[in-house]
């Protein structure tokens, strides 16, 4: 069933440390062998030993509209006759610039860089250059890359591995991170109490996907946008994953909040090495060599990501049907769960906002990384595995959103709920 994978992981585990590129990969939370994959189509993966997924992973967001997408794929040939890097100015970069402008708002200057890592960390830099302060607000579960600052009480792959307080990360930095529980408004406002007039940002993901999808509360983001204009601090918006997912305008569209800066990443790059930060002129004008905000990179604007993600892009900016066609596929997915773990008389609370979703083993609402954490873990593992063995691909961690790609058809919900039902009625 898997020898092959098994064969190359092993190897793996020789030459790269645990065996894999980005922990979360190493099926560390759920236990067990991560499959290698080989090729992928549409709403599946096939992997090294001729086995088939159904994708919900979809390389943790990018592939929104299917894997080997053809406007992308045709698009890439076609810019590979130019060759790869220039590290040179290109009017493609000015074409992406001008689109995430139309669709995005709030977004006067962007600019490009290789990872939400990489715009997260600027955008914070950034924050902190503007503002003249140090501290920065983030959230229990929130996960915004792998910077310094941000690997304080981070989601993901850190709270996969159940690491609180990442070595290498000095005091002078995690000093400097404050974190409050989401979707609590209070636990904000108390640090910020405590840290009167030191505050240069909060950023928060306005739809977390690093601890499962975790929605915000009606008035959450909004009552952010309040204390950020009190206190002078400037709100940053992780996009990276809602970004052009949620909307083509992301979470500032859907829920009508303004944000200061936005970072973005994963589908901007079309499947290829993006991310992306911006916002008004007022704040972006002192990012070099404009201003003093240093931030740079070899490969930012690279001409073949640039390609992937302006022409994915553009496809969600043409046909914004396709959004309403991603709502329909997940509320079906969700509905259908529901009704499924119902019958089976088996709790579970299911969150989702667009094609964003997560299942969770719990009897009570999850609203934060605590009563997230709160869920049943090892009947997570046990599902994870029973889905993999029959051809559903989940990501591997209950601290991780499932992302429905428009590939995803009705057929494959309907296995993926036959599998679901299949579970609980062995479980
Ligand atoms: P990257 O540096 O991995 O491109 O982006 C970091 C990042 C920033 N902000 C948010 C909201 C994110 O979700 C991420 C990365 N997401 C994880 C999945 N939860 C990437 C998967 C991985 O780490 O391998």
């Amino acid at each position: 069933m898997y020898t092959h994978s098994e064969q190359l992981f092993k190897r793996a585990e020789l030459s790269i440390p645990g065996g894999v590129n980005s922990p979360v990969r190493a099926f560390k939370n759920v236990g067990g062998t991560p499959v290698f994959i080989k090729s992928a189509k549409g709403a599946y993966l096939y992997d090294e030993d001729g086995n088939k997924y159904i994708d919900y992973i979809n390389s943790w967001g990018p592939m929104i509209l299917g894997h080997s997408y053809e406007p992308v794929t045709k698009a890439l040939q076609q810019q590979l006759q130019f060759s790869l890097s220039y590290g040179a100015p290109t009017e493609l970069e000015l074409q992406m610039a001008e689109l995430i402008k139309e669709m995005a708002p709030n977004v006067e200057l962007i600019r490009m860089v290789n990872s939400g890592t990489e715009a997260c960390m600027s955008a914070l830099r950034l924050a902190r250059g503007y503002t003249g302060k140090n501290k920065v607000i983030k959230f229990e579960g929130c996960y915004h890359g792998h910077a310094d600052s941000f690997l304080v009480t981070a989601g993901s792959g850190v709270a996969s591995l159940g690491i609180h307080l990442v070595p290498g990360v000095t005091n002078g930095v995690a000093q400097d991170t404050l974190t409050a529980a989401y979707n609590d408004i209070q636990s904000v406002k108390d640090l910020i109490a405590q840290c009167k007039d030191e505050v240069a940002a909060i950023i928060v993901e306005p739809v977390a996907g690093n601890m499962g999808c975790v929605p915000p509360h009606p008035d959450f983001l909004q009552s952010l946008r309040y204390i950020c204009d009190e206190e002078g601090a400037l709100l940053i918006f992780d996009e990276v994953m809602t970004g052009f997912r949620l909307a083509a305008g992301g979470a500032q569209e859907l829920y009508g909040v303004d944000a200061d800066l936005i970072a973005y990443g994963k589908i901007i790059g079309g499947g290829l090495p993006v991310g992306a930060y911006g916002g008004r002129k007022k704040f972006m004008e002192h990012v070099a060599p404009l201003g003093k905000v240093y931030q740079a990179g070899t490969l930012s604007g690279n001409p073949l990501a640039m390609r992937a993600g302006y022409t994915l892009l553009s496809e969600l900016q043409k046909n914004r049907n396709l959004y309403d066609e991603l709502e329909e596929k997940a509320a079906l997915l969700e509905k259908s769960l529901l009704e499924t773990f119902k019958v089976a008389g088996r709790p579970v609370r299911i969150n989702r906002v667009g094609s964003m979703i997560s299942g969770f083993f719990s009897e009570n609402p999850v609203i934060d990384f605590s009563t997230a954490s709160a869920s049943d873990k090892k009947l997570f593992s046990q599902y994870f595995h029973y889905c993999l063995l029959n051809g559903i691909y989940l990501p591997p961690s209950p601290f991780e959103s499932w992302f429905v790609s428009h590939a995803i058809g009705e057929m494959e919900i309907e296995k993926t709920v036959a599998i679901t039902q299949k579970f609980l009625e062995h479980s």
